[in-house]
C-alpha cells in the first residue's frame, strides 16, 4: 500500500462526517470537555469601575488579592477604561471599522494588566502574555499563585460587524477564557454591589433594587442597561462549564474574598444550561 492510500484510510469517526450536522457530531463532539485547570479562580477586575479610580480603589483590591494568594490560584484580568471610550469616540469620529477598534482597545485593557502586575509583583505575581495564558497558564501557576492578563478577547479584526463599537470586551473575553480553561469560578468587580433593576448611578438610582440572583436568560430580557458587556447573556447559555458568574463591588473590602470562597455576596447570574446538553 502506498503511503496516500493510507493516509486516505486513517480510521477517524469524523473523517467521512459533514461538520454541518449536529446530530452526526453529536456522539463524538457533544460530551463535556475535561476542565484543563479545575482550581483556577478567574476574577475580572473592572477598568473603568476600578482601575480608573486610581489608588483610592486599586490599592485595596491589590491588598485583598494579595491575601487571597496562599488561597486561591488565580488568573486576574483587567478591563479597559475610560482610555478605550476615548479611543472609541476618536475612532468612531474618524470611521474607523470596529475591527480596527477592537485590538486597540484591547492593548488599554493589556495596560491597566501591567498596572495591577506591578503592585503584585513583590508577591511573585506577573503580567503574561496572551500566548502565555494560552500554553503555559499551567507552568506559570505552578511557579507563582496568580498572574494577570488582558480580560479583552483577541478577536481583533475578526470581531463581529454588528456593532460599531467592539461587542466582545473584557467581561465577555474573561467568561470565555473562562469557561474554555474549565475554571472553578468567574468573578467580576465592579463599583457597583451587583446588578440593579436600573443604574443605581444613574438618574432615579437611589430607587433602583439590586438583583441578588438571576439568569442569563431573564438579564437578556431586559432592556436597560447593565454594568457588563451584553454580549455575555449570549455567551453564557453556551458554557460547557461555568454554571455561574458572581458580580461583586471591589469598592468594599472583602467582597471579592468571600465571593472566591463560594459565599453570596453580589449578584449571581446562572448560566443557565447543563453543559451536558450543549449542542456538539
Ligand atoms: O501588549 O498591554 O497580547 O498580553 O488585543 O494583541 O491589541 O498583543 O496587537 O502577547 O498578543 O497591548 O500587540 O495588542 O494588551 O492583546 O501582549 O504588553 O498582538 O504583553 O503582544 O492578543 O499585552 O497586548 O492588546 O494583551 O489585550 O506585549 Mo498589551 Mo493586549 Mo503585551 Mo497582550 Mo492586543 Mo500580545 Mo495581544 Mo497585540
Ligand atoms: P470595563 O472593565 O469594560 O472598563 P467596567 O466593568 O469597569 O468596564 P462599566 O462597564 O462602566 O465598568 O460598568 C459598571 C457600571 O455600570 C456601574 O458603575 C453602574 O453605574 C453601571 N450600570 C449600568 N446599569 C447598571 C445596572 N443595571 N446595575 C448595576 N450597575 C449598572
Amino acid at each position: 500500500m502506498s503511503d496516500a492510500d493510507a493516509i486516505k484510510h486513517v480510521a477517524s469517526p469524523l473523517a467521512r462526517q459533514t461538520l454541518l450536522d449536529s446530530s452526526l457530531t453529536r456522539p463524538v463532539a457533544g460530551r463535556r470537555p475535561i476542565r484543563l485547570l479545575p482550581w483556577l479562580q478567574v476574577v475580572k477586575i473592572g477598568g473603568r469601575s476600578i482601575m480608573d479610580r486610581g489608588a483610592e480603589a486599586i490599592l485595596p483590591v491589590v491588598e485583598e488579592l494579595r491575601r487571597l494568594l496562599p488561597e486561591h490560584r488565580m488568573l486576574i484580568l483587567t478591563g479597559a477604561g475610560v482610555r478605550a471610550r476615548h479611543l472609541y469616540g476618536v475612532g468612531l469620529d474618524l470611521g474607523l471599522p470596529v475591527g480596527s477598534l477592537a485590538p486597540l482597545a484591547a492593548s488599554e485593557a493589556g495596560q491597566n494588566g501591567h498596572i495591577l502586575a506591578a503592585l503584585l509583583a513583590p508577591e511573585g505575581v506577573s503580567y503574561v502574555e496572551r500566548p502565555t495564558v494560552a500554553n503555559q497558564l499551567a507552568i506559570h501557576l505552578a511557579a507563582a499563585r496568580a498572574v494577570v492578563g488582558s480580560a479583552f478577547p483577541p478577536y481583533h479584526h475578526h470581531e463581529f460587524p454588528n456593532s460599531r463599537i467592539p461587542i466582545h470586551r473584557a467581561d465577555a473575553g474573561a467568561f470565555l477564557v473562562a469557561d474554555a480553561l474549565g475554571a472553578a469560578g468567574l468573578t467580576i468587580v465592579e463599583d457597583v454591589d451587583g446588578i440593579y433593576d436600573a443604574d443605581p448611578r444613574g438618574e432615579g438610582g437611589d430607587r433602583a433594587k439590586l438583583i441578588s440572583k438571576t439568569s442569563a436568560a431573564d438579564l437578556a430580557r431586559t432592556t436597560g442597561t447593565l454594568p457588563l458587556d451584553r454580549v455575555l447573556l449570549d455567551l453564557m447559555p453556551t458554557a460547557r462549564h461555568l454554571e455561574h458568574v458572581q458580580v461583586v463591588n471591589g469598592l468594599v473590602p472583602g467582597r471579592i474574598t468571600a465571593a472566591l470562597r463560594g459565599e453570596h455576596v453580589g449578584t449571581i447570574i446562572h448560566s443557565g444550561a447543563m453543559a451536558d446538553a450543549n449542542a456538539a
